[in-house]
């Protein structure tokens, strides 16, 4: 059975689903999407992560052509037309077709487009042995320049930061912020351990506002440990005793060596 994407309303099979050229989401990256991951046929923190869609396309004052409860309706739609239970859920929502020209006001109908499809980022492999990153030369977007909060649909900043990864060998990388700050990986959060206490850059390091990384702050204060949002430096990376990464995606994934330091390589790591 061939795969069924959803368009504004209507389920296509995949070959089939397409948009237009002239649509600023491809011409420009004018668009906002999200992921979000179902877990046994349950959408999980499906409400937050279109508070956050809402939010991304708010600021850039692009309008969704439905309600909350409609996209919510749309996703399980998805979901069941593909018989998905345990899959990822990939919501883009374009500017629509306009002209070739940056005006967004000349784009008269947002596209809003759902795929749900199964995922699975790292080998399971990486889930017990850590990941091993390097902090990258790419600088994470300035707040005042492009705001990290906003998940638009320009991911170059990460995707150039994935690439100095990926030619160092290395499956994730962290980038720094314009401070010289530690943000936040290409598509995950980044929290370390120290002393028993959890450390993690608040939302004015310019990093997205993750929903993953929500979950975990709330999982571990309701489990008496304690966490800090606090700006952290590659030196709070170097001397931590434990490094993770959170993301929809993700999950959950620690992390072994940063720069070929090691947080706790190899030893248990109690709180990860
Ligand atoms: N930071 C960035 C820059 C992200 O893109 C996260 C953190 C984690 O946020 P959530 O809300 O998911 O906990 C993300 C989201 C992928 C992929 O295919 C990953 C994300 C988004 C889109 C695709 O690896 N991560």
């Amino acid at each position: 059975m061939p795969m069924k994407i959803y368009i504004n309303g209507k389920l296509y099979d995949k070959a089939d689903a397409k948009i237009s050229v002239y649509d600023h989401g491809l011409l420009y990256g004018d668009g906002v999407f999200e992921g979000i991951r179902s877990y046994a046929g349950n959408v999980f923190r499906l409400g937050e992560h279109l508070d956050r869609l809402w939010n991304s396309a708010k600021a850039i004052r692009l309008e969704l052509p439905l309600s909350k409860q409609e996209m919510a309706k749309a996703i399980e739609k998805t979901l069941a037309a593909n018989g998905i239970e345990d899959g990822y859920v990939r919501v883009v929502v374009t500017r629509g077709c306009g002209t070739l020209g940056l005006d967004p006001n000349k784009c008269s109908d947002p596209q809003v487009i759902i795929i749900a499809d199964r995922i699975s980022l790292y080998p399971d492999e990486l889930y017990e042995k850590g990941l091993e990153i390097i902090t990258v030369s790419t600088v994470r977007n300035h707040p005042a320049a492009l705001n990290p909060r906003i998940k638009s649909l320009n991911y170059l900043n990460n995707i150039l930061a994935k690439i100095e990864g990926l030619q160092a060998g290395c499956i994730e990388a962290l980038m720094l912020n314009h401070n010289g700050q530690v943000a936040e990986c290409t598509g995950d959060n980044l929290f370390l351990v120290r002393d028993g206490r959890i450390l993690t850059p608040p939302m004015e390091a310019g990093i997205l506002e993750g929903i993953t990384r929500d979950v975990v702050i709330a999982l571990a204060r309701e489990q008496d440990i304690e966490v800090r949002e606090t700006p952290l430096t590659k030196h709070d990376v170097y001397i931590a005793d434990e490094c993770f990464l959170t993301g929809t995606a993700a999950e959950v994934v620690p992390v072994v060596t940063v720069d070929g330091r090691s947080n706790g390589g190899g030893t248990p790591r109690p709180i990860t």
